[in-house]
């Protein structure tokens, strides 16, 4: 029986846990199974003991995380770990069929910056209309972007080559097509997918777990459930800022050190962002999640 493994997937009480000798069912036991906020999450590695009658391992711990994707919901108390130990989150967004939410997409890029975790743009669907724009506007924010379309195979090998040896997750709103590009990429995996709703142009919300997948080239893909509202956890809000890489180069410019990039006079930023070399709804993101942190109590328990 292997002492360690790698969590790839957790359905209610039981964990799908990867070993050098295959897949093991595993429960929590002892004391990680009172620990809530730090809930054993897909990604991270577990210590196993021995096999019970029922057939389960018993998680006993976990090694401390790299890092970990933490979101909550838009009113919700309680962080929500999603996994850990993630080499690139790639926010995942449609050119059509849903229509792309940008406050949507920069929420979720931040969130990423927030926890420390080099993020990225998967633009999907690029059959249905031009991505042009969509792909100028995050890449003067700096990220990498893959444009792809599993419907013409555009841009599947340039994301294919990306994920070797790297643990990625996909993250972003229903019915974009995440399940869908795991399912090109790693053929034989057939995770549920469904058509987006015609009439409200949204997704089902057909994946309900995220699951870590092993790819035949090296590397973990993760899938996880696609939602519409997330709000970003636990920071300050004079930390927003460094949480959008087109900006960071004038926050040292600001006349006040303490500057919120708001309503102060001198502020660089905004300069910036007049000028047209910060896109304005970038900086409206910014604004967006800045005042929401600002009325967040700063404790929740
Ligand atoms: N035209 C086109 N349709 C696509 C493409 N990729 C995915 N789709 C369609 O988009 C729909 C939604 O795909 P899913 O893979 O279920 O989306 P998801 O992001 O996993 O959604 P959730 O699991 O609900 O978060 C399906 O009908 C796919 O066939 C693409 O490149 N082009
Ligand atoms: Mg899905
Ligand atoms: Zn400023």
């Amino acid at each position: 029986m292997p002492r360690q493994g790698v969590v790839l997937a957790r359905r209610g009480s039981s964990y799908s846990v990867s070993t050098s000798l295959g897949l093991v069912d595993a429960v929590l036991r002892g004391k990680v199974k009172h620990q809530d906020k730090e809930r054993i999450v897909v990604g991270d590695r577990v210590h196993l003991d021995r096999v019970d009658e029922h057939g389960s391992a018993g998680i006993t711990g976990a090694e401390p995380r790299r890092n970990v994707l933490e979101r909550r919901s838009m009113n919700g108390r309680t962080a929500r770990p999603v996994a850990a130990n993630l080499d690139r989150v790639l926010v995942t967004t449609s050119v059509a069929q849903p229509k792309p939410n940008l406050g949507l997409i920069d929420r979720l890029l931040a969130i990423a910056e927030a926890n420390e975790i080099p993020a990225g743009l998967v633009i999907t669907k690029i059959d249905l209309t031009t991505h042009a724009d969509l792909a100028r506007r995050f890449k003067s924010a700096g990220y990498p972007i893959w444009p792809v379309s599993i419907k013409t195979g555009e841009g599947i090998a340039e994301f294919v080559a990306a994920l070797k040896d790297q643990v990625t997750l996909l993250t972003g709103p229903s019915g974009v097509g995440k399940s869908s590009l795991l399912n090109k990429v790693q053929p034989g995996l057939s995770l549920r997918t469904a058509e987006i709703s015609a009439k409200i142009e949204r997704g089902k919300n057909t994946t309900v777990h995220a699951e870590m997948v092993p790819l035949d080239g090296g590397g973990f893909l993760v899938d996880t459930p696609g939602f519409s509202d997330v709000g970003l956890w636990g920071i300050e809000p004079r930390e927003v800022a460094r949480c959008f890489p087109e900006m960071r180069p004038f926050l040292a410019r600001c006349k006040f050190a303490d500057c919120h990039h708001m309503t102060e006079p001198g502020c660089a930023v905004r300069a910036a962002v007049e000028q047209g070399v910060v896109p304005g709804d970038r900086y409206e993101s910014y604004q967006s999640l800045f005042n929401e942190l600002s009325d967040t109590p700063k404790h929740w328990e």
